[in-house]
């Protein structure tokens, strides 16, 4: 297993769309997302700079570098898209964390 982070960035004043639409996250989403390998995903808001910092685990034979090409992964984002930054093809911009520490 292994675990990554990443931050995403958010547009201002959609702090409370963005937990809504969390909160009510798709069933086909979850279930794409289970099926790449990923496990344990958290997403943390720093409301002072509306960046989110997201933290997941990923199995070791995960696939998750296939999701950008399913239709529900490109569906979502393109749902998400006017509440956060994102690139062209509407994925989020996201920027990988170094981990400087760890304690079990
Ligand atoms: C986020 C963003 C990420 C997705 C999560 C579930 O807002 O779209 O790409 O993994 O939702």
């Amino acid at each position: 297993m292994q675990e990554i982070a990443f931050t995403m960035q958010l547009k201002p004043g959609v702090e409370a769309e963005y937990q809504r639409r969390h909160d009510e996250i798709w069933p086909e989403l979850s279930q794409a997302l289970t099926e790449a390998g990923i496990r344990d995903y958290s997403i943390f808001l720093d409301r002072s700079s509306g960046t989110l910092f997201a933290v997941q685990k990923r199995e070791d034979n995960h696939t998750a570098d296939q999701l950008p090409g399913r239709a529900i992964m490109k569906k979502w984002w393109a749902y998400m898209a006017d509440l956060m930054d994102t690139n062209a093809d509407n994925s989020p911009v996201a920027k990988p964390l170094e981990r400087v520490f760890h304690m079990e």
